[in-house]
């Protein structure tokens, strides 16, 4: 089977890693619904996947329940030199770490199918894209990997003879012997280990079949690794969703925005608008690769093709497109069990079906205090099914950017929207971001913390040089976007949000739109551009609230951000260091 493969490094690496790994077989998936369909019912024959009744084409799976999203703590990056991970990222050098990797590896496929999965990052042929390569033992991650990239024999067929692709390894890390029985989920969360090989180029993951630790398109190439090509190569990979907005004048633009994991970036990207002739076209939920065009502009691609959402809150009101994409051909993982094969998750319906099984297999009691959806469930759902993806989101030239929004989590001091000053500000703006964690990585939920580009666990170098990478980019491109800083979460003091959110925004993305077209005025203030006027129309609102800068709170953030940068030393930018003083002294003034 593998005479069928045309490169030959491919082919070599692909027999190296047989030679570790010793599976009992190999596979090489063309990418084929009939392929898709063959191995969704082989995971329903072992219990892995149940069919659900009433979506057509999809799947219910359940995790190990120590299995259930990122682990950043074994996330690492492997450069060379320590200093070019920096002080954000795991390090371990990499000649120990490939020691290491190579034993956990060694028969760790023992009784196992090994997957070739081609897939282009990218829609085909784009120049904007790049070709992964992932071996798994996996066939679920198989099956989330169709839906997520363009998996298949054309992308062997793009490749070539002398085609470069990122190579990735996978493995759920439990050998089966003679004898023993498979489980369910497979896992290995003892020895769970994510890593970078930067400078090589290349993905090696072990123990986790969850998300983004085991789909290793998505955040370890498309966002670690393609974070460093960028770096060398004059362009951004950045953690954004991707957005058209039209106006109802009929003219368009596409804004990027960046927010930290499970702060609603799926909910922005597919916003049904509530001011009437306003239109928001979902081009991307999670992944931005923007790279310069003659032109001068930044063009953006969504590398993914479908989308890994966060199932709970999701609902009629808060995000019915997402509902609809996922009607059908979609998988579900740690969502709870309706009684008629149907898929729950909390918020999806003001009250819970009865008798609901959850996560975990059990049947659910409401009483226990406990969700019935892990707070990490997912939909993977192919992103073409979107009512609303939009006419270029497939275009191999990518969109022109005309914004870029940072956001993140935060219940006071940010102010719902305010525009930098330039892009030296913009870039300080990014660099600043923090953000209350979320169920999408292990550990705290609800803790403040610095989330720079919401890029904190997805950069793949060292971060401040990350900030250098965005100073410089007026080098690559003279019509940079315009930058904002938005926080859809303010609370009162009793604790209730001051801004509705979802729909709403569209109001705020209509000013932005407009301060693209220089039509809407603003404010200069101390933190920034603020809006001198904001449509609101039909809601009644504390619009005062969502706008005060107290300058006191600032001072202290600014104190806090000086001790947070300290960590980078030499390898904060002299640009961002200038941004935090000027801000300080406009504080002051
Ligand atoms: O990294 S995942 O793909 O599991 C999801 C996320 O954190 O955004
Ligand atoms: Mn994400």
């Amino acid at each position: 089977m593998l005479e069928a493969l045309q490169n030959q490094k491919l082919e070599a690496w692909i027999h190296e890693m047989i030679e570790l790994t010793k599976p009992a077989g190999v596979h090489i998936c063309d990418g084929s619904q009939e392929e898709y369909d063959t191995l969704c019912a082989q995971m329903v024959e072992r219990g892995v996947f149940t069919k659900l009744a009433q979506r057509p084409n999809s799947y219910y799976a359940a995790s190990d329940p120590r299995d259930v999203a990122r682990m950043e703590k074994r996330t690492f990056i492997c450069s060379e030199n320590e200093i070019d991970a920096g002080p954000t990222n795991n390090w371990m050098p990499p000649q120990e770490m490939e020691t290491k990797l190579r034993s956990l590896f060694e028969g760790c496929m023992h009784g196992r199918t090994l997957y070739v999965i081609p897939f282009s990052m990218g829609p085909l042929g784009s120049e904007i894209a790049h070709i992964g390569v992932e071996l798994t033992d996996s066939p679920y991650v198989v099956c989330n990997m169709r839906i997520m990239t363009r998996m298949g024999l054309e992308i062997l067929d793009l490749l070539g003879e002398e085609g470069g692709f990122i190579p990735s390894i996978h493995s759920v890390g439990v050998p089966l012997h003679v004898g023993d029985h498979d489980v369910a989920w497979p896992c290995n969360p003892e020895e769970t280990l994510v890593v970078h090989f930067p400078e090589k180029r290349s993905i090696w993951s072990f123990g986790s079949g969850y998300g983004g630790n085991a789909l290793l398109g998505k955040k370890c190439f498309a966002l670690r690794i393609a974070s460093v090509m960028g770096r060398d190569e004059g362009w951004l990979a950045e953690h954004m969703l991707i957005v058209g907005i039209t106006n109802p004048e009929g003219k368009k633009k596409y804004f990027a925005a960046a927010f930290p994991s499970a702060c609603g970036k799926t909910n922005l990207a597919m916003l049904e608008s509530k001011l009437p002739g306003w239109k928001v076209e979902c081009v991307g939920d999670d992944i931005a690769w923007m790279k310069p065009r003659l032109d001068g502009q930044l063009y953006a691609i969504n590398p993914e093709a479908g989308f890994f959402g966060v199932a709970p809150g999701t609902s009629l009101k808060s995000n019915p497109n997402a509902l609809r994409t996922c009607n059908e051909n979609s998988i579900f993982t740690n969502v709870a069990l309706t009684e008629n094969g149907d898929v729950w998750w909390e918020g999806l319906t003001e009250t819970p079906p009865d008798n609901l099984i959850d996560w975990q297999g059990n049947p659910w009691d409401p009483a226990s205090g406990k969700p019935a959806a892990h707070p990490n469930s997912r939909f993977t759902a192919p992103a073409h099914q979107c009512p609303v993806i939009d006419p270029a989101w497939e275009d191999p030239e990518g969109v022109p950017i005309s914004a870029i929004l940072f956001g993140g989590r935060r219940d006071s001091v940010i102010p719902l929207v305010y525009e930098a000053f330039d892009w030296n500000h913009g870039t300080f703006l990014g660099a600043t971001i923090s953000s209350q964690t979320t169920a999408a990585a292990t550990g705290a939920v609800g803790k403040l913390r610095h989330d720079p580009f919401a890029m904190l666990p997805f950069c793949g170098y060292n971060m401040g040089d990350y900030f250098g990478h965005w100073l410089s980019m007026p080098q690559y491109a003279p019509k940079l976007p315009k930058i904002f800083a938005v926080n859809w979460f303010q609370k009162s003091p009793e604790g209730k949000y001051l801004w509705p959110g979802f729909g709403d925004n569209i109001r705020v993305l209509k000013w932005i739109f407009e301060r693209c077209e220089e039509r809407a005025e603003a404010e200069e203030s101390a933190i920034g551009y603020l809006p001198k006027q904001l449509d609101i129309s039909g809601l009644s609102l504390n619009l005062e609230a969502l706008f005060q800068i107290d300058k006191k709170e600032w001072l202290k953030e600014v104190a806090e951000i000086r001790v947070y940068f300290e960590q980078f030393g030499a390898r904060l930018p002299e640009g961002i260091c200038r941004e935090l003083d000027a801000l300080e002294k406009r504080l002051n003034q």
